[in-house]
């Protein structure tokens, strides 16, 4: 499998404990498939900010009873977070790039960056007065020009994907009585870490959904829930061709998911098991294209076409060649995990795939 699931000594302690957990979980499996029902283990794997925990939670709206009050509330600060670093990032590139602020905006961002928390554990608010600062900095033609250059070349800077969907609505996220909706959970960014599972019960079949975190340093956790599988969903960012990873700046994204879906669907450990790929963040994708070519990523260098359906062809093929096993057939889907609706409609044809698959095996369908 190559480095990334590499082990340290680190947090040998917590490898173990999962380790347990997962063993836990496969005994609880197999008792229920002893039980006579059949549940289809199903994985999100991908490298970080792809898209894998937006699709989990669109499924939990979707197939499980969504989120309560008190589960959404658990969101609120996450999305202060979310909010507060993004508005440090524009003033870092603001800075960088050498865009003069509004005198005005001089001003406020003395008084953000007196009362907004920088370190982890502070207490994360936005409330009145600090969404008035975080709105006029936002409209700053300063800031937005440093927001509309942070794709181009000599411009760029990183900024989570949610940044304007959250800006946009501050009015609603300063006020008191704010409480996020499911629209802003799946727009919020919270980093995985280690492994989250869930069952679903989805017209009578059985599915067991695991989540686990993409970054380089949570891939050495994966192994423990490797068995037993029956798909492997692999979620890629179109939209990340361009761009570096948040753990190493001088690797390309693109080029670490071909590399890391090369791993997963050669792997001997998915022989059986049905690969499912979702070329995600097909909404950022087509306003990207327009304007940077898919050869900014050393990986698509080669390509000599142009355009929307050329690129995002060319896109698919490297993905689906670097799966070179002969018994391995890949299904991609082209998606946008923040819409409800084409999560609910693709999730359709993979429980078709899956459920199709399973009666092959079990030697009740002779064309899966
Ligand atoms: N516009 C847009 N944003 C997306 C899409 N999919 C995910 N996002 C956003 O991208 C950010 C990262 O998504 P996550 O689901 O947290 O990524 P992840 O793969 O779970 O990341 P790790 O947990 O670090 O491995 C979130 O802010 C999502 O709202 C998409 O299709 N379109
Ligand atoms: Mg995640």
């Amino acid at each position: 499998m190559g480095n990334c699931l590499a082990e340290t000594d680190e947090d040998r302690a917590r490898l173990s404990l999962e380790a347990k957990r997962n063993k836990q979980l496969d005994k609880e499996l197999q008792l229920e498939e002893k039980a006579g029902r059949l549940v289809h283990k199903l994985l999100l794997l991908g490298a970080g900010e792809s898209g894998k925990s937006t699709f989990f939670k669109q499924l939990v709206r979707i197939h499980d009873k969504g989120y309560d009050v008190n589960s959404r509330r658990a969101f609120e600060r996450s999305i202060y977070k979310n909010i507060i670093n993004s508005v440090y990032f524009l003033f870092k590139a603001v800075d960088t790039y050498g865009y003069t602020l509004d005198s005005k905006t001089v001003g406020l961002r003395d008084f953000f960056e007196e009362t907004a928390p920088v370190d982890e554990e502070a207490n994360w608010l936005i409330d009145d007065k600090m969404g008035d600062a975080i709105k006029a900095i936002w409209t700053d033609p300063a800031v937005q020009t440093a927001f509309k250059n942070r794709d181009d070349k000599a411009t760029m800077f990183y900024l989570f994907d949610g940044a304007e969907y959250f800006f946009n609505k501050i009015d609603e996220v300063k006020a008191d009585k704010y409480i996020p909706d499911e629209e802003d959970i799946v727009r919020c960014r919270i980093r995985t870490s280690g492994i989250i599972e869930k069952s679903f019960e989805i017209k009578g079949n059985h599915f067991r959904i695991f989540d686990v975190g993409g970054q380089r340093a949570e891939r050495r956790k994966w192994i423990h829930c490797f068995q037993n599988v029956t798909a492997v969903m692999f979620i890629a960012s179109l939209s990340c061709y361009n761009q570096s990873l948040f753990e190493d700046a001088s690797s390309n994204r693109m080029t670490e998911a071909i590399l890391l879906f090369e791993d997963i669907s050669n792997s001997h450990w998915f022989a059986e098991t049905a690969i499912i790929l979702f070329l995600n963040k097909h909404d950022i994708f087509q306003q990207k294209i327009k304007s940077i070519p898919i050869t900014e990523c050393p990986s698509l260098a080669h390509f000599e076409g142009e355009g929307y359906e050329k690129s995002l062809a060319f896109i698919q093929m490297v993905f689906e060649t670097s799966c070179q096993s002969p018994s391995q057939c890949v299904y991609t889907h082209v998606t946008t995990a923040t819409n409800k609706q084409n999560v609910e409609s693709i999730f359709e044809s993979v429980q078709d795939i899956v459920i199709r698959k399973s009666m092959a095996e079990a030697g009740l369908l002779v064309n899966a």
